[in-house]
């Protein structure tokens, strides 16, 4: 199949490309190198050593015999030259990775939340004006997020994969009808991420679009099969307050030594997933499309969930690290519960890395390995939600 990555150069989207290009699948990636530009801009740089674009893909040829092709273009800016890629290209499919990922990036500052909205939704968009305008039969996988639904979901059951049935009540009586599941975003990031799913609602309908969206938890692990074949074609692995996730923080400060910086009491419950996992269920669903005409296909791709406090316990045991409850930056619920359905990438064939298997292995290869390059002033979240809850103090001893 011909693929475009969009954001093949991130950390979802560079062990994807290599992932689909070692199934067979001819890949390009799309990327305006804007990750790196934003490692410049907060003066912080990925915990394990990247390798300029170029450079990664001379590798890969290197090792594998297969090519990458790369294509430097902003999905949001340069819209005639993204068509004239399609024309020129005729890709079977497009993975969008191409959007702001960070929540507390997302709420820095006024620039940060305009930034983040003009680049997710009007790149988005492009994408979907850009497949009409061809008239190519372009299949669409979009990286989402578990955060759409947002946390205030309460009882047992389970989150569905995209859609709710809602009984209604009329004059004539009472009347089924299959909703989106209603969308909560918790920072602006999520919330770009919910109008990426109108957009999709609407091109599924109106050009019948064939999309897939994947609504995914927070990733944590950094290598897969093909980054691991050589030092060059590491992935990046982000630390830092606004670019590192949950789980890999964790690893990281346990690795230096620095207390684990629980926000609040940590009972904040979230899905997770291993970036090995995150590259398998995208093949998937680049080989699973849903037909024309179909609504938007949806799955939710986390493999587990845990309480922040409980990860935090967990690797404190494993290392002796001490646990700091920090005050929360964020709006978000002190304590939630989720239960969430993924039976679809399950009857896919997927065989989740879980993280009591993963933990130490990632530990010992990347966060010991490369603990000398942590900056331990770039540690501390210091985005907040709303002014006057800049309250985190330095932690670091040294
Ligand atoms: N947290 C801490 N201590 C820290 C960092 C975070 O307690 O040092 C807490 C946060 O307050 C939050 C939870 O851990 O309650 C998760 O935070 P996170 O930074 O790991 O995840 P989040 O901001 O939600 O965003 C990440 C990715 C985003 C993806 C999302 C999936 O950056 O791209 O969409 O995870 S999900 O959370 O399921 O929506």
């Amino acid at each position: 199949m011909k693929v475009l990555v969009l954001g093949g150069d991130g950390f979802c989207g560079w062990p994807t490309s290599l992932q689909l290009s070692d199934a067979g699948h001819d890949v390009t990636i799309v990327d305006n190198l804007s990750r790196r530009e934003i490692d410049l801009e907060l003066e912080v740089d990925s915990l394990t050593p990247i390798r300029p674009i170029g450079e990664r893909i001379r590798v890969w040829k290197e090792l594998t015999g297969k090519e990458i092709g790369f294509v430097h273009l902003d999905l949001a800016e340069e819209y005639d030259r993204f068509e004239a890629l399609l024309r020129a290209e005729r890709p079977d499919a497009l993975v969008h990775f191409g959007e702001q990922r960070a929540a507390p990036y997302s709420m820095r500052n006024t620039i940060a939340k305009r930034y983040t909205v003009d680049n997710n939704v009007r790149g988005t968009h492009n994408v979907l004006a850009a497949i009409v305008a061809t008239g190519l039969d372009i299949a669409l996988v979009h990286l989402g997020t578990m955060g759409v639904y947002g946390y205030g979901w309460s009882g047992s059951a389970p989150i569905p994969e995209g859609y709710l049935t809602v009984r209604v009540d009329t004059p004539d009586g009472e009347i089924d009808r299959e909703i989106l599941h209603p969308a909560n975003p918790g920072s602006v990031y999520h919330l770009t991420k919910t109008l990426d799913q109108l957009l999709f609602a609407f091109y599924a309908a109106n050009d019948q679009l064939r999309i897939t969206d994947l609504h995914q938890g927070i990733v944590w692990g950094t290598q897969t099969p093909q980054t691991a074949l050589d030092e060059r074609l590491v992935n990046r692995f982000d630390y830092d307050g606004d670019y590192g996730t949950v789980l890999n923080r964790f690893l990281m400060q346990a690795a230096i030594g620095h207390p684990l910086t629980v926000h609040g009491t940590g009972g904040q419950t979230r899905a997770f997933i291993h970036i090995r996992d995150t590259v398998r269920c995208v093949q998937i669903a680049l080989e699973n499309p849903p037909e024309r005409g179909d609504k938007v296909m949806v799955f939710n791709q986390v493999t587990e969930t845990y309480r922040v406090r409980d990860l935090a316990e967990l690797i404190s045991k494993l290392t002796g690290v001490s646990i700091a409850n920090l005050p929360n930056p964020r709006r978000e619920a002190v304590e939630n519960d989720l239960n969430v359905s993924r039976d679809r990438f399950m009857a896919l064939g997927l065989d989740p890395t879980y993280l009591t298997e993963g933990l130490l292995e990632e530990i010992r290869d990347v966060a010991v390995k490369y603990r000398d390059r942590a900056d331990t002033t770039k540690i501390m979240a210091r985005s907040v939600w709303r002014k006057g809850m800049e309250t985190s103090p330095d932690l670091m001893e040294g």
